[in-house]
């Protein structure tokens, strides 16, 4: 039997002995873990900065050098174009970063950013961080940028004000135009750009679904491709009021310009009498400089720009630059790349079947705008 003053004693020594296990161990654990006390038994002086101890070096043999996969031993004559403001950064980075992982850590084409600004040191920072390949930063030449003298700004501030109130997209907005107007007739004129026959336009927030394990540029220079695209859809009517009488006018005016076998019929389902709005989603373009720069193209873009309808209307790069390739090449120089899965808010192309596996793409194969409603991908399809 115990005494109950033994069994006060009894408890106060569990107590004690509880007390000093936990309190060694705490200090102990403390001790083993803190920076101060690896920096003093190390003897380092307080005044340095060591490496933490969980950072083992890595020895140079360890590193894998980049893998060389170019199994034609040729590359073609090409560019990434970003067309971007400082403030895109973020967007663009992430856009850059999945077209590196996901093609061009193999191939290394360089990219060219174009700005009506100069671009800031973080932005050629973050930017150069995210690739091996070669990077030059372009300045937009003034008159390839703003609003025209041309333009009568008193009608083009009231269509400006007519879109607002009608809710139609960027409809208030001159640096939207701005956009339009040098995507449409003048990034390909660029200095930067000058010395490349091809171009893949990335813009920022997009995603890059699938691995791409060939050049999609050589496809272009091998077959003669002018265009490529991943989707396409209708454009808004309030958008491009006046712009089919507008094409119609150059074509009576040029006869002889387009080709036998173009994609007209992609364009207008009564054979050029109006315009179906149908139009290649110009966010993803992969597409040959010296076709824009053909006389015909620019000859089209300066009698559209003469229009005025960049300003008075909304014109955008996507309706020009489809109309162009539709009635100025033939329809098999505009190539669908149905092996690259993309994303642009809000739409996405998802390849099916096989390339899905090939591509060990991770969109959902279910979420594919190619035959949905808005779609004008069985136009394209209609052609051939
Ligand atoms: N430098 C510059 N780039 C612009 C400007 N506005 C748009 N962009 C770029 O033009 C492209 C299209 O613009 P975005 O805002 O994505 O238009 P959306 O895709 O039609 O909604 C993107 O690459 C933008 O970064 C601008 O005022 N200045
Ligand atoms: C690349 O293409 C441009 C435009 O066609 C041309 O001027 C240039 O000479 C080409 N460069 C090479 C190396 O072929
Ligand atoms: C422009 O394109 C047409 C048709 O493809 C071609 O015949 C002509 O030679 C091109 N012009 C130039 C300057 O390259
Ligand atoms: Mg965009």
């Amino acid at each position: 039997m115990m005494t109950p003053m033994r069994y006060v004693l009894l408890v106060l020594a569990i107590i004690i002995s509880l007390h000093y296990i936990l309190s060694f161990s705490h200090e102990g654990y403390g001790k083993a873990t803190s920076f101060k006390s690896i920096a003093g038994q190390l003897q380092l002086g307080s005044g340095q900065d060591p490496e933490p101890p969980y950072k083992t070096p890595i020895p140079e043999d360890y590193i894998h050098p980049q893998k060389e996969i170019d199994p034609l031993q040729r590359k073609a004559n090409a560019t990434f174009v970003v067309l971007a403001r400082n403030g895109d950064l973020q967007g663009v980075i992430a856009s850059m970063k999945q077209m590196e992982d996901r093609f061009n850590k193999e191939f290394e084409y360089p990219w060219v950013f174009l700005n009506e600004e100069p671009f800031s040191d973080e932005f050629k920072h973050r930017t150069r961080e995210i690739t091996n390949a070669p990077i030059s930063y372009g300045l937009i030449p003034r008159d390839n940028w703003y609003q025209p003298d041309f333009i009568d700004e008193e009608k083009a501030k009231a269509a400006r004000e007519k879109m607002v109130k009608n809710n139609v997209i960027y409809g208030g907005s001159v640096p939207y135009r701005n956009m339009c107007r040098f995507n449409s007739g003048f990034f390909f004129r660029h200095e930067l750009l000058q010395n490349y026959r091809y171009y893949w336009r990335v813009e920022p927030d997009v995603k890059f679904f699938c691995d791409i394990h060939y050049d999609p540029f050589l496809i272009m220079e091998d077959n003669n491709k002018v265009y490529g695209f991943t989707v396409s859809l209708y454009e808004y009517e309030a958008t491009i009021p006046t712009l089919w009488n507008a094409v119609k006018e150059f074509l009576e005016e040029n006869p002889g310009v387009t080709p036998e076998n173009n994609a007209m019929a992609f364009l207008s389902d009564d054979n050029g009498e109006s315009y179906n709005r149908c139009h290649f989603w110009s966010n993803f373009e992969i597409g040959d400089l010296d076709f824009w720069r053909n006389e015909t193209y620019m000859k089209f873009f300066d009698f559209l720009d003469q229009k005025g309808g960049f300003y008075y209307e909304r014109w955008g790069d996507a309706p020009v630059h489809s109309i162009g390739a539709a009635l100025f090449a033939r329809k098999d120089q505009i190539h669908f790349f149905e092996d690259i899965g993309y994303r642009h808010e809000p739409f996405q192309h998802c390849p099916q079947g096989e390339a899905h596996s090939r591509g060990k793409c991770w969109c959902d194969p279910n979420d594919n705008f190619d035959y949905q409603w808005y779609s004008c991908l069985k136009r394209y399809d209609a052609l051939f």
